[in-house]
């Protein structure tokens, strides 16, 4: 099927069902014959997945928020340009777990650096690309804590360990971004079984197709 090459990008805390849902919607969208990679933030190349290993295990003290932002937006420069825009140009689906909108919220608003820095960095190190669309998941805290406690066993890197109220203020930062952009946004209820967030995910990706 011919369809616009589109960038989604699944966003929200961790153990929301973002790479679960990820998976789903571009095996769903292979199914209909709309090709699509999916991919992942920080990584999806070579050099963004070494990135990925320095950001979520550092090296010594750990980053400041500067070195932490930069890092983020190499990582997600040599993601857009090696692996995003080609696919697009392609005629491609790119499926993201994760893009700009968790730097926004985990480096900028739960972080230190302010939106205008975060979207400054992301200007010059991949021409601002934005998604089509940005799919926020959210689901109750303890559905999570248990979906991660049965994953994990209580291991977490250097991020998903900081505080919970760090961790608050990035959920509230996705609640504030999809509110203020609701044509960039929707907000997927990640409570409930897979297959019922999945068919929540169809119903926000139709109108695209
Ligand atoms: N980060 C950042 O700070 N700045 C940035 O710019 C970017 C990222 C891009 C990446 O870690 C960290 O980097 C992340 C943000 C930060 N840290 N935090 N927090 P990651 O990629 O390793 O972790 P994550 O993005 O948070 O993903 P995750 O922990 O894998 O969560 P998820 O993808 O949302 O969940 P999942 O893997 O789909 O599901 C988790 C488990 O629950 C799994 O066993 C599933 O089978 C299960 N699951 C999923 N959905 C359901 C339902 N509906 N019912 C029952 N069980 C379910």
């Amino acid at each position: 099927m011919t369809t616009t090459a589109r960038l989604i990008a699944f966003e929200g805390g961790e153990g929301a069902g973002k790479s679960t849902q990820a998976r789903l919607l571009a095996a769903a969208l292979e199914a209909r014959g709309i090709a699509s990679i999916l991919t992942r933030e920080p990584g999806g190349t070579p050099g963004a997945e070494a990135i990925r290993d320095l950001l979520l295990h550092p090296p010594g003290e750990g980053w400041g928020a500067e070195a932490e932002a930069l890092l983020f937006a190499a990582a997600r420069a040599d993601h857009v340009a090696r692996l995003i825009r080609p696919a697009l140009a392609d005629g491609k689906w790119v499926i993201s777990d994760r893009f700009l909108d968790s730097s926004r919220a985990y480096q900028g608003a739960a972080g230190a650096l302010g939106d205008g820095e975060v979207r400054a960095l992301h200007a010059i190190g991949s021409g601002g690309l934005l998604p089509d669309l940005t799919i926020v998941i959210t689901a109750a805290n303890e559905r999570v804590a248990a979906r991660l406690r049965a994953r994990d066993g209580g291991a977490s890197d250097a991020i998903g360990g900081r505080g919970e109220a760090y961790h608050a203020r990035v959920e509230a930062a996705f609640a504030d971004f999809a509110a203020a952009e609701p044509e960039r946004f929707v907000m997927i209820d990640g409570n409930g079984t897979i297959e019922d967030v999945h068919a929540r995910v169809l119903a926000a990706v139709a109108p695209l197709c």
